[in-house]
This record gives C-alpha cells, structure tokens and sequence, in this order.
C-alpha cells in the first residue's frame, strides 16, 4: 500500500507532507497482520515477523495493536527527525513504529479529550521498559512546553534513570531487569503540553536485597554507588570500592555485567536527582541507608561465651547506628534479642543465630523497601502538578497512562516473587483478553452489524484460582499465616492439595492414582498459567508473605534522626495491634485499583515479543516466539479483528479520501455523508458480501478490496496530490 499524500494536522497547523514515507524495505512481508492472505496460519504470521525481523523491521501492527520484537541492538530509529516523521501522521500511513502509537494516543487524547493509556506487556526482556521510555522521550520532545512545563518535562524523563538504578537489577533473563511494576500517568493541558505526572509502583521483589539468584544481582544502585561514588563520599560511608566485600552484592556471583557501565550510570543518577529536586540532605539520607543495608550484609553473628547469638563485626555495627541515625547499643540488642509479651509482661528474649540472620535480613529488606516507596513518592511530588504554577493552563486536562510491569518469568528456582509478577501478567492477559474482544464486540453493536465471535483462550479461570474469595490461592496462604500454631511452608503446601487438587491449573507431586509425579518436587507446586507452566518452590511463602519486621527492631528504627526512615517508619506501627494486611493481599488489592484505573481509559497495546533466550541481536528462535505469539493470543487477536471486517472507516474520512473516483460524490459531495459512501462504493463496484455500512462507519471485509482502491486512487494521485486534504485515523 501506498499513500502519498496527507495532511499533517495538530495545533491548527496544516502541512503536506507529499513524498512516499515508505521504501520498499518497509513493505517487506505485511506490516499490518490483518493484511496477511493466510490469516489463520500461525506459520504465515510467523514468517510475517521473522522476515519483517530480518530486515530490522521490529515493528508490526494487527489493526492498532503494536506487535514489537526486541532487536537486542540500537537500529538508528528513535531519533528526533524519526520522531517528526510521525508527528501528527495517521497509523497507517507510515511504516509501524512506537511512535506512530504514541502520537495516535496523544492525537486521540487531545481530539476526543479523553483519558488514554498505553498497556505494554511481553516476558521479561521482551522491550517493556524500553518501549514505555521511547514513548515519554517522544512525548517529551514533540509536545509543546513553556519554560515552566521544561522543568516538568525534565523531570519526568529524569525519574526514570533514578527508578531503574534503585528498582531494575541484572537478572538471567534480562540485564536490566524492573523488579518492580510501575503505572505512570503523565498530565498534559488543554494545549497538549506536559504539565505533571504522577507514578505508581507495585511489589518492589524486596528480597533481592539480601539474597540473589547465581548469575543475577542486586539492584543496579549498590554496584553504581561503589564504583561512581567518589573517594571521600564513600569512605564517609564506611565503604570500599569493591563490590566483592559486600555480602550482599555477591550471592549470585556476578558483581561485573558487560552489558552495564556502573560508574557511567551513578553519575547519569546523581545528575537525575538534582534535576529532580532533591536537596543535598535529602541525598546524603538516601546514600546512608544504601550503605547501612551494605553494612547489615555484613553484619556477622556467632555465639557468646554465655551461649547467646552476639554481633561479632563491631566496626559494622559503629557505622550501622551512624547511618541509620540510631542509638548503637539499642540496634545491637535489637539485632540479636527480641520482645515477647506474656501474661501482659514484656519480656526480651534472645534470637538464636538463624533467628538474628533473619532479622538482620528483615531489616535490610524493610529498610530498602520503604525507602524504595519514600523514592517514589518524593518524585511524585516534584512532578505533581501545580496551579498556581501553572496558571495559564486552568481548564481541562488530560492524561496518558504508562504500563510498564514485570513481565512473565520462569527460572530453575521460583518463589514467592515470581508467583506475584506471574499473577500480574495473569490479570493484565485479563483486561487484554476483555478489552480487545469486548470493545470490538461493542463497535459492531453499536454499528449495528451482525459479530461472528471467536474461539480464545479466556485466562479468567487462572485469575480465580488464584484470588478467589477462601478457596483462593492467596486466601489460603493468608490463612496459614495467620493460623495459630505452628504454621509452616509445608502445611501451607498440604492446604493447597486439599483445596485446590483437581484443579485444572494446579498440579504438585501427587498423581490422582496415589503415584507421584517426578516433574514436581515434594516441596514445589506447579501452576499452569497463560504463559507455561511454572513449578514453584514452597519455601519462603509464608515468611514473605508475613513480611515481618520484630516489633523490637521497628521500635529502634522509628527514634531515626535520618529524615527518610524517620518518614517511612511511624511510632502507631509498634503500637498498634492491628496486623498489617499480608504482601499478596496488598499486592492484589493494588492490581484490582490498577485494573479500575486501566478500563477508565481508552487502551492501546504494545506487545513485546523477545527473539531469544541469549539476548543477542539478529537471533530469531522460532519456536520462542511461536511460544509467545500462542500465549499472547495474537492469533486470535488477529482473527478477531478478521472475523468481521478488516477495515473500517468513518464516512467523511473515507468520503474524504475517495471521492475523487466517483463523479457524483466529486469535488463536494452535499447530502448525507451515509449515501455519499454508498454512491462512491457503488461506482466502485463493492459486491454486497465485501461491505457493511454502519452508523457511522463503514465496514470493508477483505483488505483486497481497499487495495483496489487504493490503486485506483494511486493511478489518479498527479491530479489529486494538491487537493487532497485526508485525515484518517485508520481503524480506530
Ligand atoms: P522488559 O522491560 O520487557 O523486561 P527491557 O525493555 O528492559 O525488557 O529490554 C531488555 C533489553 O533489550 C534492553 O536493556 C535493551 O538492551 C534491549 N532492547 C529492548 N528494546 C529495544 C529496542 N527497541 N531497541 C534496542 N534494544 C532494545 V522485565 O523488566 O525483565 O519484564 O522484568
Ligand atoms: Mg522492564
């Protein structure tokens, strides 16, 4: 397909833009699936992207879903004249890019004054996160801005090198992988600048402070500190600049990523926070509590001549209480004793040394965390939008949404995190899965044309067995963890079998028929999700999801003279006798406001697709993609989209575009814009089975006969190129 002429419209500018914007290497295979002969064939859709892939063409589009392959190399294709060429240019008009996505949600914002938001989801190192940060720079450098609104914009750009280094770590399937999930809106006025946003983050994988997997590490932030950091900074610290000496930073044996320039990075970060607006205090606080959880790592523990677990680094322990602000013999009893309450007494008890080991742990994963959250919310307040700022922009605004989450991940050994990232991607397949079909099912009603429903795979059973109301997977844990006695991860195990054995979805190591099954281990469960089968480990379950921090150990930490634990860590929780609601809890009463907030806007899609397991550019692994493409549903997303009508237009945009070919509609055509489309398609020769007319729209079954149009519209494009005046927004 070709289109040659187009209007470029936005800010009540028109421009044409009259040369051909695609080359031949940009028709290779289809860019669009929904033009694809062979619609039902997985092969054909297949060989759509690995040639497409071939030819450095990552992009792909079925309708107005972006299908994107991660490229693992830089392909020139985000700079600022790329980001022009898309400016205000209808989706289909131009070769498949991110930004064609982002400046139609932008375009639909403003147009429909409606609230968007962009859903990007794929496996872990599929191009999430790289998808969410080309789509702000886009935003950033396209949208108009005052001086006022470049400081909003900065700092929006800026929050994201500062949430990667204290929230993404190297993992083995991707090297700078988010362990958290953010939702971030940006706020834009009624001239479409950016004058705010505002982030919210889910389940930051916590654990990862203490404890990482072999060939993994830990947050981005202790390695860049240690190697960025300058000489006098870091001996304030306490710290050497070698990330072996760190307990913490070698559990998995890679403190060195190729991939990654740690003392590149600190600086990008320290330079992030000041545009951010963190005052040198406020800083100096932060770099504290990163090296208190270095110092707690290394924190040993070992057996007094009285028999008690003691603390055997003292020099650890001088810089713990310097850092964390606290007194130095109260954290040392509340690091190796803990307080029990019996009979109404209080009485302090000692920890044995795992008990100590654990609480050290406890500490250093509360103390990140809150800090993690106290990160978010302070860059919330500098991007919060402000009135009297902003004064000019009274009236309406809008907003754009941006979801970036962790995406599905298998490894040898799973546990409580995996299980909460996998049931995140379980609730987004949801919403896609409710969205696309159901928004496509209400087009055609409200068009009044007859839908065909396709056959899918409807992922709810698994969203049930996991969060259904007491018989529920995260209703049973929490229920194990709240039982009185001695609740433990293999009873926890046991309860499962009894409730939810049998289940289509749930499998352990016991075969109906009394035999057992070897791919499950004794202590594992085996969840069958949307994405593949996942065998978890059992251990830890309740311990994270407990999330507990000694009463004692909190006590100390709240009489912090260090502002920011002194903000994250509040007296009425050592007091109060209310249990805190449990991690999967919190975490799934977040998704369910995360999924309020999501069917509120209009969505577009990207989906991510990664080409192979070894990260390498150039590599197109078949059957991993075949894989993806099966548990995205992006057959069926197609066939949808098939199903009924391949293309459809509204009347004046297609009036508009065609009425060139038709005496009676040219050059003006006066009556009703429904007989104007119905004499042009006559005179184009539409056989009824090729077309619905709509309400409003009108319905073309088969690509084939748009082609023809298309052609014939090209044959006359020399007479046509300076009256054509079309804005089309393709399918939407
Ligand atoms: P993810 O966000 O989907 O994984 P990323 O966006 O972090 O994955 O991508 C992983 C890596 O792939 C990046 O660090 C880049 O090296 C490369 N990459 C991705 N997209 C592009 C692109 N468009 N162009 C060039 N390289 C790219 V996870 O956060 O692990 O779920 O949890
Ligand atoms: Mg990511």
């Amino acid at each position: 397909m070709r289109y040659r002429g187009r209007e470029v419209g936005g800010e009540g500018r028109v421009h044409r833009v009259m040369e051909s914007t695609l080359t031949a290497r940009d028709r290779v295979g289809v860019q669009d699936f929904v033009l694809l002969e062979n619609y039902t064939s997985e092969a054909a859709f297949i060989e759509n992207l690995r040639r497409r892939f071939g030819e450095k063409l990552i992009y792909t589009y079925i309708g107005s879903v972006l299908v994107s392959v991660n490229p693992y190399k830089d392909l020139e294709i985000y700079s600022k004249a790329h980001m022009e060429r898309y400016r205000g240019v209808s989706f289909y008009e131009i070769s498949p890019h991110i930004y064609a996505v982002s400046d139609n949600t932008y375009r639909a914002m403003r147009t429909e004054r409606r609230d968007q938001c962009i859903l990007i989801s794929g496996e872990s190192g599929a191009g999430k996160t790289e998808a969410s940060k080309k789509i702000l720079q886009y935003y950033a450098t396209t949208c108009p801005v005052t001086d006022h609104m470049s400081t909003i914009r900065d700092r929006l750009l800026q929050s994201n090198p500062v949430l990667e280094a204290f929230g993404n770590a190297k993992t083995l399937r991707n090297d700078n992988s988010s362990r958290f999930g953010k939702y971030m809106d940006v706020q834009f006025d009624f001239r479409g600048a950016p004058i705010g946003g505002h982030i919210l983050n889910y389940l930051l994988e916590k654990s990862r402070v203490v404890h990482q997997n072999h060939g993994e590490r830990n947050f981005h932030i202790f390695y860049q500190l240690l190697e960025g950091g300058e000489q006098d900074q870091l001996s304030k610290l306490g710290l050497e600049r070698n990330a072996q000496k760190y307990h913490y930073l070698v559990k998995g044996c890679c403190p060195r990523v190729s991939s990654i320039n740690d003392k590149s990075d600190w600086k990008t970060v320290r330079k992030a926070l000041t545009v951010i607006g963190f005052h040198e205090e406020e800083v100096e606080d932060l770099l504290n509590i990163i090296a208190s959880v270095l110092h707690l790592g290394n924190t040993q523990f070992g057996e007094g001549e009285d028999g008690e677990t003691q603390i055997t680094t003292e020099p650890q322990l001088t810089y713990l209480s310097k850092l964390l602000g606290v007194d130095g013999p109260a954290l040392r009893e509340a690091l190796t004793h803990k307080k029990l309450t019996a009979k109404g007494e209080e009485m302090i008890g000692p920890l044995s040394f795992e008990q100590a080991v654990a609480a050290r742990d406890a500490l250093a994963k509360a103390v990140y965390g809150r800090a993690f959250t106290w990160l978010v919310a302070k860059i919330n307040q500098s991007l919060a939008f402000k009135d009297e700022v902003y004064n000019s922009s009274k009236g309406s605004s809008s907003v754009i949404g941006l979801l970036d989450i962790y995406g599905f991940e298998v490894f040898q050994h799973n546990s409580f995190e995996q299980f909460c990232i996998n049931y995140c991607n379980e609730k987004l397949q949801q919403l896609f899965i409710k969205l696309t079909l159901k928004s496509e099912q209400e087009e055609y009603e409200a068009e009044g044309i007859t839908w065909e429903p396709v056959k899918y795979f409807d992922n709810k059973i698994i969203c049930d067995l996991v969060e259904e109301k007491h018989k529920g997977f995260i209703s049973i844990l929490d229920e194990e963890c709240l039982r009185p006695g001695e609740p433990s991860d293999i009873s926890f195990l046991e309860k499962l079998e009894d409730t939810l054995g049998g289940h289509a979805h749930f499998v352990t190591h016991k075969l109906a028929n009394g035999k057992t099954r070897k791919a499950v281990g004794r202590e594992e469960f085996r969840l069958i999700h949307y994405a593949g089968e996942v065998n978890y480990t059992v251990n830890g379950f309740l311990d994270k999801n407990t999330d507990l921090l000694y009463r004692n150990l909190k006590e100390v930490i709240c009489q912090s003279d260090n502002q920011i634990l002194s903000q994250c860590f509040h007296r009425e929780e050592v007091t109060t006798q209310k249990r805190p609601e449990t991690a999967a809890t919190q975490f799934k009463n977040s998704l369910a406001k995360l999924i309020e907030i999501l069917m509120s806007k209009e969505p577009s899609y990207v989906r991510c697709i990664k080409p192979n397991d070894a990260k390498q550019s150039g590599r197109f692994d078949e059957a991993l993609v075949r894989h993806q493409v099966k548990y995205l549903g992006l057959m069926e997303n197609l066939r949808v989209r098939r199903a009924g009508f391949a293309y459809r237009r509204r009347y004046e945009a297609f009036l508009q575009r065609y009425k060139s070919l038709c005496p009676g509609t040219w050059p003006n055509w006066q009556g009703r814009l429904a007989d104007g489309v119905a004499t042009l398609v006559q005179h184009l020769g539409y056989k009824p089975e090729e077309y619905k007319l709509g309400k409003t729209k009108i319905f073309i079954r088969f690509p084939k006969t748009l082609f023809t149009t298309e052609d014939a519209l090209e044959a006359r494009r020399p007479a046509l190129a300076l009256t054509l005046q079309t804005s089309w927004r393709g399918y939407r």
